[in-house]
């Protein structure tokens, strides 16, 4: 119950990541992980209540809930016995929602067909689109369902979740509706993003205008309206949406409330990184190919970068330039974009190793960008992302002695146990 005492005593390495609820990490802060050797965190009402080195949340434990508490057995009492405490993940890119899978496509990228030209040819997102379309509801809320079930074994208790296997006003409330139910009914929250701009659907083929129209004049006020959103998100890519389409719809969203992000300079260079910085948009994604310029525009509007070393890889891709990005003052988050096509994983923690050993990040920089950046790449730093007073109680017990340990014991699932709002959720890397 949420309701329920909880402690977390004898960590060997506590992380709070504490601190950067108001501002992202950038530079050197990003390897400050708020390390507190031999730690403890206490919990109330689904929050946190005390955090600190084991004498000082005993200290605090004793006054707020009397020298008794060791003995209660009200209270569950977890003992971490060295292992690492930390925050649970946030991952800020998601396209949770979805029907099918696209696993046929491996075989053809491998036999050398370009994503974009199967893209091009219907496949691609077109055809999740199809499969997402002709799903009902409930059967997205079961397949969805699976994959929530996955991230948090892997310690992922907050995502983002993006529509746009829609593609008409329907479909796209539909995909909408079931990320909020998800949320609700699921221990992982969800919080959503619009992305009606994730491809031109095939009644609009040739008429890419029409279906900005579309975006910007029916769907934006509705999905704005019954509140479905809290983000706005373009596909600025060749073929796809050009940067003047992706900037209209942006600023429109805008309008109605809805913050942007924008999928940038995945696979082309188009400048999507300067778009990010000129709309103000809380997050660039991908950022692949991004130039110098677009690198120090996102550095001084405060643009995060969110990289998805996940799509580099299974796209046989160039990796993005993480560490100019760092050095250039750009707060760095990484996530899955679980996806069906260019990302099929719910391992944030393959996605830290990828980021630590293909983009040179430090194991240390690599959880900063999977928390507290990441929360700040989805609006929800006070809440989530660190282990401090008040926040919610989101945490996670590592099968590991030390941080370094985490990129290095690779391709396992090392988490133990899962906290979600005050609540045990995983325990020994099973569902309890
Ligand atoms: O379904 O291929 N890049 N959108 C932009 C995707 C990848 C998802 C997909
Ligand atoms: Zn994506």
């Amino acid at each position: 119950m949420a309701q329920k005492r909880v402690v977390i005593k004898r960590a060997g390495q506590l992380l709070t990541l504490a601190g950067a609820s108001k501002a992202p990490k950038r530079k050197e802060e990003m390897n400050e992980l708020g390390l507190i050797e031999n730690g403890a965190v206490a919990i109330e009402g689904g929050r946190i209540l005390a955090v600190g080195t084991q004498a000082d949340v005993e200290g605090v434990l004793d006054q707020q809930w009397g020298s008794q508490w060791h003995t209660d057995e009200e209270i569950e009492q977890i003992d971490a016995d060295g292992r690492l405490v930390m925050p649970g993940l946030v991952d800020p890119h998601t396209h949770l929602v979805f029907g099918g899978t696209r696993e046929y496509e491996l075989e053809m990228r491998l036999n050398g067909a370009k994503y974009l030209d199967i893209l091009a040819a219907g496949g691609g997102i077109l055809a999740s689109t199809r499969m997402t379309r002709a799903a009902s509801e409930e059967d997205l809320i079961e397949q969805s369902t699976k994959r929530l079930d996955q991230f948090l074994k892997h310690g992922v208790t907050t995502v983002e979740a993006k529509s746009g296997y829609g593609l008409t006003l329907e479909d796209e409330l539909k995909q909408l509706r079931v990320a909020k139910r998800l949320g609700e009914q699921h221990p992982v929250d969800v919080i959503s993003t619009f992305m009606g701009a994730h491809a031109i659907p095939p009644e609009y083929k040739g008429r890419s205008n029409d279906y900005v129209d579309l975006v910007i004049e029916e769907m934006l006020p509705i999905v704005a309206g019954e509140n479905l959103a809290s983000f706005c998100d373009v596909f600025c890519e060749e073929g796809v949406f050009t940067i003047e389409q992706s900037e209209r719809i942006l600023e429109a969203g805008k309008k109605v409330g809805l913050t942007p992000k924008v999928h940038a300079d995945e696979i082309v260079a188009l400048g999507g990184a300067e778009l990010a910085a000129r709309v103000g948009a809380i997050s660039a994604d991908h950022l692949l190919r991004s130039s110098d310029e677009g690198i120090v525009a996102m550095a001084e509007a405060g643009v995060i970068a969110v990289l998805l070393p996940g799509t580099a890889f299974f796209l046989m891709a160039e990796y993005a330039r993480a560490r100019d990005m760092i050095e250039a003052g750009v707060p760095v988050a990484l996530s899955t974009d679980r996806n069906p096509g260019s990302s099929p994983t719910e391992s944030l923690w393959t996605i830290m190793n990828l980021a630590c050993l293909n983009m040179r990040m430090t194991p240390a920089e690599v959880i900063t960008a999977a928390t507290i950046n990441a929360a700040h790449a989805i609006g929800k730093a006070e809440e989530v992302g660190s282990l401090e007073v008040g926040k919610k109680a989101d945490l996670l017990m590592m099968d590991a002695p030390n941080y370094p340990y985490l990129q290095y014991n690779f391709g396992v699932n090392l988490v133990d146990t899962v906290v979600k709002n005050g609540q045990v959720f995983i325990r020994g890397g099973q569902r309890v």
